[in-house]
């Protein structure tokens, strides 16, 4: 992999885009190193959480940008049929960030702009650090967000926030998007990774079973009408009755011990 770094430690990977000479922006070949990562941590049973981040610029300095946008310079010449493409390119390892078992965090560590934005609300959860920069300049340069912005920023923050955020381009901190409930967290620079390794460990902590079959409820039901989105959660619910965390979760509490719950 050219612009991607993956480390697997104690079942969280970290999976790392680097760019260094241009602040980690999406281009086809970061899309499809994504998409071919994703599609191999989905797999590893070993794996239990993701975190996203972004590398160091080329000045080495580790919070300038998680990822600032889509690739520019690759974007100027597309064709409507090619920018297309691109869209559908980075929907793939998109909806992988946001369905695939694993829970997934997103690690912001600087500009998160444009496509950078847009690959963090893909994620599960973001945490951000305090100097994290959000926005979604697109319509600055003539197009509009184009990697499901226009959805999951409305989705996340509301429709009007999300309709002056994409019309004015502004720029927001980490502290505005806590506000607004774009991210879940905003910490000091240097405890970023370390606040977001301790959440993964918490969640891991917990029946992985459960915790990817409730990922899956919330998600399915989300678009789904009240009604029939409880009945598929009961659904799911009697599945995750018939496993043995169930049982030894429940047997523990009973039985006043620490619950052992098994993997996936
Ligand atoms: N694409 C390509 N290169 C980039 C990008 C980008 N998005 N952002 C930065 N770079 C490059 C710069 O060109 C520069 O390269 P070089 O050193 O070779 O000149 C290098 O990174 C460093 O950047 P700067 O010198 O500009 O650094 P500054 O600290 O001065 O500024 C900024 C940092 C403010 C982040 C500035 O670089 C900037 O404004 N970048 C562009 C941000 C932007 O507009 N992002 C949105 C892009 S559009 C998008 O994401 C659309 C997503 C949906 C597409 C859907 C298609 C279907």
């Amino acid at each position: 992999m050219n612009n991607l770094k993956l480390e697997v430690t104690d079942q969280i990977a970290v999976l790392t885009i680097s760019r260094p000479g241009a602040l980690n922006a999406l281009n086809s070949e970061t899309l499809d190193e994504l998409n071919v990562a994703l599609t191999e941590i989905e797999a590893r049973d070993d794996v239990k959480v993701v975190i996203l981040t972004g590398g160091p610029d080329k000045k080495d300095n580790p919070f300038k940008s998680f990822v600032a946008g889509a690739d520019i310079a690759e974007m100027v010449n597309f064709s409507a049929a090619e920018a297309r493409a691109f869209g559908m390119k980075a929907a793939e390892p998109f909806f992988k960030l946001m369905n695939m078992r694993q829970v997934t965090i997103a690690a912001i560590n600087g500009f998160a702009l444009g496509g950078g934005c847009e690959i963090a609300m893909a994620c599960d959860i973001r945490i951000a650090a305090e100097n994290a920069t959000f926005a979604q300049p697109e319509t600055g340069l003539g197009i509009i967000p184009g990697f499901g912005g226009t959805q999951r920023l409305a989705r996340l923050v509301g429709m009007g926030r999300a309709k002056e955020l994409i019309f004015t381009c502004d720029n927001i901190d980490a502290a505005e998007a806590y506000r607004i409930g774009l991210v879940n967290k905003v910490v000091a620079k240097e405890e970023l990774m370390d606040t977001a390794k301790k959440m993964a460990s918490k969640i891991i902590s917990k029946g992985s079973y459960a915790v990817s079959i409730a990922k899956a409820a919330i998600n399915n039901g989300y678009d789904m009408d009240i009604k029939n989105a409880v009945e598929m959660e009961a659904n799911l619910f009697g599945i995750t009755c018939s496993t043995h965390d169930k049982t030894e979760g429940m047997t523990a509490f009973l039985e006043r011990r620490a619950a052992d719950l098994t993997d996936f």
